[in-house]
């Protein structure tokens, strides 16, 4: 695992600074430091697994909880009104450049629409 893999980790341990928006049990949730949306928060499960399709295979309650906090933190960020989007880019093509698996909750504005 490189240092940057790491990085959720010593969040999660409180090692390395993050506006954490919402934590429980098993998850957490903290803005990005880049966002890409007016809303623009991460939420990582508490134990790494490198990309979605580990996690999925691995643990599918923990993905669960996941995606259930990804639902929470849009509630308190009050964007599910106007709607928001939840991505897990996976792999190289996705650019994903923590391998931590990740989900990104944006919103809080009109997104650039893809697929059909
Ligand atoms: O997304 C990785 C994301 O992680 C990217 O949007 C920047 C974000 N990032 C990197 N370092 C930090 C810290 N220290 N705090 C919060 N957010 C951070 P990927 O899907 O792997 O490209």
């Amino acid at each position: 695992m490189s240092d940057a893999d790491e990085l959720f980790l010593k969040i999660i341990a409180r090692e390395i600074p993050a506006e954490i928006v919402h934590e429980t049990e098993t998850t957490l949730a903290f803005r990005d430091i880049a966002p890409q949306a007016r809303v623009h928060v991460l939420v990582v499960p508490k134990t790494r697994y490198r990309n979605l399709a580990e996690l999925a295979a691995a643990d599918p309650q923990l993905l669960a909880d996941v995606v259930a906090t990804c639902a929470t933190v849009a509630e308190k960020e009050g964007i599910t009104g106007s709607g928001y989007r939840v991505v897990f880019n996976t792999d190289s093509d996705a650019g994903q450049t923590v391998f931590h698996v990740h989900a990104h909750v944006l919103g809080g504005e009109p997104l650039a629409h893809f697929g059909g």
